[in-house]
């Protein structure tokens, strides 16, 4: 009977009373669960749920005790009949004793903290220190199902505590951070210890090895979600068919956050979709019921805080936190799962919190009836100890207290900050740090190789019923890669991937409609007009080539930079992008931008080569679909952090993309792509650049040798600069395009200034309004570089917003601007 699906059970209608009301259970019982170890949180009874009867009894035993499971909602019968019968069969011994001890030494390490360490922040796990078992839980179980790794993302929230008992760290390793014995190796950067990333091995009780892998994370809370995600996908990948067998992602969150952070919702959404599926994720919201000083009723309209997750067909088990057998249960029950129906499991474990928000605060002020029952509740190893008839706590908690005293005595001797991380061999051979010319690599290509590259990227099976569009594309694309046609930025992207491929040089792209291209200008897959059949020439290069991935993403761009800033991370020999729709949404991933791309080197040591494209140009199109924003890029640069580029034409787009990948300077690379420009003729290169030059940062002009007047720009209103000189009959106007902006081309500029000297004006031209673009990063370098000469600049006036919504004031205003580039004298 247990193994009846519900359906099954709705069409037998001999179907006795026990199943009736077993299923009653099974779909409503998680609200009468018992789930607060306080009992603040008050159980539910719902209407349709029998209290009396021998099955109600029975039901109730195994729905409503400590833990409530959510699962009918999955539509999948097999997976409800899966936990249905885990659930309802025997339950699964727990090893007490190792428990107990876990709960020891969870509350004790926090204890010594606190004595050692009064008034600093360690954000304690205790109240919800069942978590020690729970992540050791699921460690032993996932090892039994094949995992080498665990990678683990988490907030601030009993973080110290599990890089010790979880990722096995010696605890004077964290002493010695509170110590701060080393603040000059940090001055200036670095981070705070409960946000640093830590390895370790977890080795389970039949001596297999777990790797553990902490993920380095920021103070925005969810941040690091598909950052995580996005690491185990590019581990998976890099070990082939059992990838996702050997990682198991592991987030832990908090129940505020979970809540009320979108990118959580972000993150769950792309759980199966073939881009990014990492065959399912656990979950566990380590619940105190709090978030700082917020409680659940303001923080969430749900019931649950775990409520976001319901719109997926996964799981939800809610656990009370001071039944640990049944969170140690749970734990084993929710790895089991995610590796039979690769799914995502959502854990939802609650207890409480015993001090403040951090243990600077005092709770008693806002929570003065609820911290006046923690305070007389006792720490959750002495109830279990007791529970389980467990005689000798008390002398273990004196040997352990011991343990751990000694370590911290221990601290002070340990004289480098240790950083608790070890980098992945795959990263031998990369750098990070300041830019050297060493680093620098020769990036074009043979006539013939591109004319062999050029042909297999325009062509398609015989059988193959090709868009008669596409059709034309390719044929002109053909006729690009020979040289009979200039060559535009979409074949040059095409040819830089393609190159790479062949080279062994992993490809992966993803963002919104980027398989075809926003402006219709990529078409990296092929469809077939007749059966939806793909074809995707660039994977279809040559026998030993890379992988060449190109995924339209979900609508998120937070979500999706995270978890290809991820990818990169544990993927530095592969070329990773994220394309934005247009670039002005890239304000979405901001928090991804500012706390991984910008700072991930300065603050943890870790490098990333992610490629950001973000569609940038003032085209009439109104205030959200014109800028990239490339002062906040610049604004954020700093000691070589990253490249902000804007390659002028097609050729400087294709070696830009084969720099990035071939050179052994690992940094992220901000792009501002074209639209319009994608296809103008001046931004088009003729296929001799592709092969007999490398990327420039600084385009000389080669038509004006003596110019009365210089302007620098970058981007299209330099080719809308050169059309103006050319409808003048200018001769003595000079156009510079600066392609790359950071780091600063100091020594290009120079030089092309120099070339000059007899110029009087020179002029920084931009279409953004004054306070945005690149007006105030370049005004003062410029003026450094040409000394006494004085250094003009155009641009829209300063603006709140963008642009204009009217693509006619639009005009007027790009006329003007144009206008007064080459009349301007003030
Ligand atoms: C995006 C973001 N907003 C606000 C904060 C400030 N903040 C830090 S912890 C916290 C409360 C978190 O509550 P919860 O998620 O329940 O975790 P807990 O601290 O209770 O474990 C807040 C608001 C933050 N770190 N990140
Ligand atoms: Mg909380």
């Amino acid at each position: 009977m247990a193994t009846q699906t519900n359906s099954e059970l709705l069409l037998d209608t001999s179907n006795s009373e026990r199943e009736r009301v077993f299923d009653a259970f099974r779909r409503w019982g998680y609200l009468a669960a018992d789930l607060d170890p306080l009992g603040f949180f008050h159980p539910e009874w719902p209407a349709d749920l029998p209290k009396e009867g021998e099955f109600a009894h029975e039901a109730r035993r195994v729905y409503c005790g400590t833990v409530g499971v959510e699962f009918i909602h999955i539509p999948d019968a097999a997976r409800r009949r899966w936990i249905q019968e885990r659930m309802e069969g025997p339950q699964s011994a727990v090893d007490q004793n190792a428990a107990l001890d876990q709960l020891i030494r969870a509350d004790l390490f926090e204890l010594v903290l606190q004595q050692r360490y009064l008034g600093t922040k360690r954000f304690s796990l205790e109240g919800v220190t069942a978590l020690v078992p729970l992540v050791d839980e699921i460690l032993e179980t996932a090892a039994m199902q094949g995992a080498i790794e665990l990678v683990l993302g988490m907030s601030h929230r009993g973080r110290l505590n599990v890089i010790v008992q979880v990722a096995k760290r010696a605890p004077e390793e964290v002493f010695a951070n509170f110590e701060d014995v080393d603040p000059r190796s940090v001055l200036g950067s670095g981070d705070v210890k409960y946000h640093m990333g830590a390895t370790g091995e977890y080795i389970t009780r039949s001596g297999a090895k777990v790797h553990i892998h902490l993920v380095s994370n920021p103070s925005h809370l969810e941040a690091v979600d598909p950052v995580t995600v996005g690491r185990t996908r590019a581990k998976q990948d890099r070990t082939g068919e059992s990838g996702q067998q050997k990682y198991l992602p592991l987030l832990v969150h908090g129940d505020a956050a979970f809540a009320g952070q979108g990118i959580v919702a972000e993150t769950l959404n792309y759980a199966d979709l073939r881009g990014y599926t990492v065959g399912g994720t656990i979950h566990v919201i380590a619940n105190n019921l709090i978030g700082f000083t917020t409680v659940p009723r303001e923080s969430h309209s749900s019931r649950f805080a775990a409520q976001i997750a319901r719109r997926q067909a996964i799981p939800i088990f809610h656990v009370n936190a001071e039944d640990v057998d049944a969170v140690i249960r749970v734990g084993r029950m929710a790895v089991d799962y995610r590796y039979k129906f690769h799914s995502d499991v959502v854990i939802d474990m609650i207890g409480y919190r015993r001090h403040g928000h951090s243990e600077v605060d005092d709770p008693t002020i806002t929570q003065p009836l609820l911290y006046k029952a923690i305070k007389e509740h006792p720490p959750l190893w002495e109830i279990y100890a007791e529970d389980a008839g467990i005689e000798d706590a008390q002398s273990r908690v004196q040997t352990i207290r011991a343990e751990l005293e000694n370590a911290q005595s221990q601290a002070g001797y340990i004289t480098k900050k240790p950083t608790l991380r070890e980098l992945p061999n795959y990263w031998d051979g990369y750098v990070g740090g300041r830019y050297k010319a060493e680093y620098a690599v020769k990036t074009g290509l043979t006539g013939e190789e591109l004319a062999e590259l050029g042909g297999r990227l325009s062509t398609y099976p015989a059988d193959f019923h090709i868009h008669p569009k596409v059709k034309k594309l390719l044929e002109q694309r053909a006729e690009m890669g020979n040289g009979k046609r200039p060559v535009d930025y979409g074949m040059a992207e095409t040819l830089a991937f393609g190159s790479l491929v062949k080279a062994g040089i992993p490809v992966r792209l993803s963002g919104q409609d980027s398989r075809r291209g926003t402006f219709n200008q990529r078409h990296s897959v092929l469809l077939d007009i007749e059966n939806e059949q793909e074809y995707v020439p660039l994977q279809n290069i040559s026998a030993g080539q890379a992988r060449c991935e190109i995924y339209n993403s979900t609508l998120s761009e937070a979500g999706v930079l995270g978890f290809e800033y991820g990818y990169s991370r544990d993927y530095p020999e592969a070329l990773v992008l994220w394309e934005a729709q247009f670039g002005d949404f890239v304000n979405v991933a901001q928090a991804v931008i500012d706390q991984f791309v910008s700072a991930g080197e300065d603050k943890w040591n870790l490098l990333s080569g992610v490629v950001l494209l973000l569609p940038h140009g003032y085209e009439g199109q109104g205030p959200e679909h014109s800028s990239a924003r490339i002062e906040r890029f610049l604004q954020l640069a700093a000691r070589d952090n990253f490249q902000i580029c804007q390659p002028s034409n097609a050729a400087q787009y294709f070696h830009l993309l084969r720099r990035q990948a071939l050179s052994r300077w690992r940094k992220p690379l901000i792009v501002f792509t074209p639209k319009s420009m994608l296809r103008h003729p001046d931004a088009a290169s003729a296929i001799d650049d592709f092969t007999n030059q490398n990327f420039m940062s600084v385009l000389p002009d080669k038509e004006v040798s003596d110019a009365k007047r210089v302007l620098l720009c970058t981007g299209k209103i330099g080719h809308e600069l050169r059309e103006e000189r050319k409808a003048r009959k200018d001769d003595s106007t000079a156009i510079l395009f600066v392609d790359q902006l950071y780091p600063f081309p100091e020594a290009e500029l120079t030089a092309e200034l120099e070339r000059y000297s007899n110029a009087r004006d020179i002029m920084w031209v931009q279409e953004e309004p004054a306070n945005m673009g690149a007006l105030f990063y370049m005004l003062p370098r410029l003026r450094q570089i040409v000394g006494d000469r004085p250094v003009l600049s155009i641009k829209r006036s300063p603006s709140a917003s963008p642009s204009t919504g009217s693509a006619k004031a639009h005009e007027m205003e790009q006329k003007t601007l144009l206008s007064l580039a080459f009349t301007s004298t003030e």
